[in-house]
């Protein structure tokens, strides 16, 4: 479809124009513009610079000083779907990983997801395609684990959420809920038992602590777990939401155990093979959102386990909440994933689409629309980079894990529903993805701490001030 030409640049410090891209030239910033030293500055530097001992550092400085006025050329082209060439930021190995996602994506997921999302399923049997590309526990080390980065489990959550939220929960809830709890806190049995299985994806794992009176404040759950003589833990209460419940082998089971006990009432997690006796998982239909996903209630009536069944290494809300961290982390990459996706679908039908005789693309309001859409996608991706490469040296810190949950997320439900608007009719129906992001992203606001929750933890963080109660 050929592009509405656009009219020469009047303004004189235009650059030319690119008559092979038929797009305008760029403007070239000006010294003393948009960051660029004035002349005299730049001046000022280098005198300064020439009056320093001589160091290896300072022809480098000088050089940088001389490319920052401005005489190197701009290109003038840049790549619609990443303007901001974020993907130079990626190492080859992370390049290559992220290219095999999005072809796994591309092949497995977005031919039927439509119908998974009508039908309300999601295939249990992904679970080992997942396995065996290395994505499930993928930045765990050893036990089956791939041992990847941080950075390379983001990416990896980013490209499968823009296939479908769906998809990234399968993989968040087995790798960063059920996996990481055993991984980091379970005793050497545990991890050998259930790791491996779970790594292959011949496992599923499920991760219970919200209840149905028990959301954003999980410290007051009821489900209990009490000991008896034969030193058998019993557990009794309702899990609710349980993302894989219903598929699970395996569920990580918070709850509080006996005040008078030796655990005097702490929080403690445990691990439940789903065929327990007394352990069931009604699945929770009529959902309208995150529908290629099952979620699950988690019904436990006296269910029985040995005394080994409690993760030995944590006690107390720091174990589900570190659990959570984790999982947090991914969705900040994925929300980027969805929001591209729902940004690419708009551009290429607004320049597909036209009506009153031109590409809808051609509108000063559909520009803007996929301007404001283009750049916050760029800026939530560079958001979790910066994320993932501080997880990777170790400086994360939990409200920084909020900050990316809490901005990425709002930012991509706004780009959903922006899209949305720009294929009209078309927007609304799972013929194309936008509405299906749109749809699932109302869960992803909510699950894993709600928008108001991370407002909530930053808020803390910066004023000193909890204002939870
Ligand atoms: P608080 O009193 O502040 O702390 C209790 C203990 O926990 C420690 N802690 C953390 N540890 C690790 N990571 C964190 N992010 C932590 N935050 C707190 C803290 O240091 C303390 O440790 P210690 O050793 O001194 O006892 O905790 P609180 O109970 O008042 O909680 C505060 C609050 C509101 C922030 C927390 O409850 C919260 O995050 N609520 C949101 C609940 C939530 O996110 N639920 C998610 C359920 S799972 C889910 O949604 C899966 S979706 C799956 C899918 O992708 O499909
Ligand atoms: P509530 O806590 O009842 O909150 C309702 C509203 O009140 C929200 O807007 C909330 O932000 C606001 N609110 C609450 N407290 C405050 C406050 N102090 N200040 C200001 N506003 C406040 N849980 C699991 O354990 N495992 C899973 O696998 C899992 N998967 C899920 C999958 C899906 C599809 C969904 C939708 C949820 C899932 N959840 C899971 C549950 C999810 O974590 C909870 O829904 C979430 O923590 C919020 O709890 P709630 O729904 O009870 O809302």
């Amino acid at each position: 479809m050929p592009r509405t030409p656009s009219k020469p640049p009047t303004n004189p410090r235009r650059g030319a124009r690119d008559t092979n891209a038929g797009v305008a030239a760029p403007v070239l910033a000006m010294p003393g513009e948009y960051g660029v030293p004035d002349t005299a500055t730049t001046e000022r530097m280098q005198a300064t610079a020439s009056h320093l001992p001589a160091t290896s550092a300072l022809p480098f400085l000088v050089a940088s000083l001389t490319a920052m006025t401005g005489h190197a050329p701009l290109t003038q082209q840049v790549d619609p779907r990443d303007v901001l060439a974020v993907d130079a930021l990626l190492s080859d190995e992370e390049l290559l990983l992220r290219d095999t996602v999005r072809q796994l994506v591309t092949d497995r997921i977005l031919p039927d997801v439509g119908e998974w999302f009508d039908a309300g399923t999601f295939p249990a049997e992904m679970a080992k395609e997942f396995g065996s590309l290395g994505l499930l526990g993928m930045h765990l080390e050893g036990y089956g684990c791939a041992g990847t980065s941080a950075t390379a489990y983001g990416l990896a959550c980013l490209e499968l959420e823009a296939g479908d939220s769906g998809a990234r929960s399968f993989v968040s809830v087995q790798g960063s809920l059920a996996m990481f709890p055993i991984w980091a806190f379970g005793s050497e049995e545990q991890k050998q038992r259930w790791l491996p299985g779970m790594a292959a994806g011949e496992l599923i794992g499920c991760f219970g602590l919200t209840e149905p009176d028990s959301g954003s404040d999980p410290s007051s759950m009821l489900t209990t777990a009490r000991t008896d003589s034969s030193g058998d833990w019993i557990l009794n209460g309702t899990k609710m939401w349980i993302t894989n419940g219903s598929i699970a082998d395996v569920a990580v089971v918070w709850a509080t155990t006996d005040p008078d006990g030796p655990d005097v009432g702490a929080v403690r997690g445990f691990v439940v093979p789903t065929d327990t006796p007394g352990f069931s998982a009604p699945e929770i239909h009529r959902k309208v959102s995150l529908r290629a996903s099952v979620t699950s209630e988690l019904v436990l009536t006296d269910v029985r386990l040995p005394a080994d069944a409690v993760l030995p290494g944590v006690s107390g809300m720091r174990g589900p909440l570190s659990c959570l961290n984790e999982a947090r982390f991914g969705i900040s990459f994925g929300a980027c994933g969805a929001a591209r996706a729902c940004y690419e679908a708009a551009l290429d039908y607004s320049l597909e689409r036209r009506q009153f005789d031109r590409p809808i693309a051609s509108f000063q309001l559909t520009q803007r629309k996929l301007v404001d859409m283009m750049v916050a996608v760029q800026r939530g991706t560079l958001v979790a980079l910066h994320l993932g490469r501080m997880k990777d040296a170790g400086t994360l810190a939990t409200p920084q894990v909020s900050f990316a949950k809490m901005d990425n997320v709002r930012m991509a439900l706004e780009v959903a529903r922006e899209a949305r608007s720009v294929l009209g009719a078309n927007g609304i129906t799972t013929e194309y993805p936008v509405i299906r992001h749109m749809n699932n992203l109302e869960s992803v606001y909510t699950y894993e701490g709600t928008n108001e929750i991370h407002t909530l933890i930053l808020g803390q963080a910066i004023t000193g001030i909890p204002a939870f109660e």
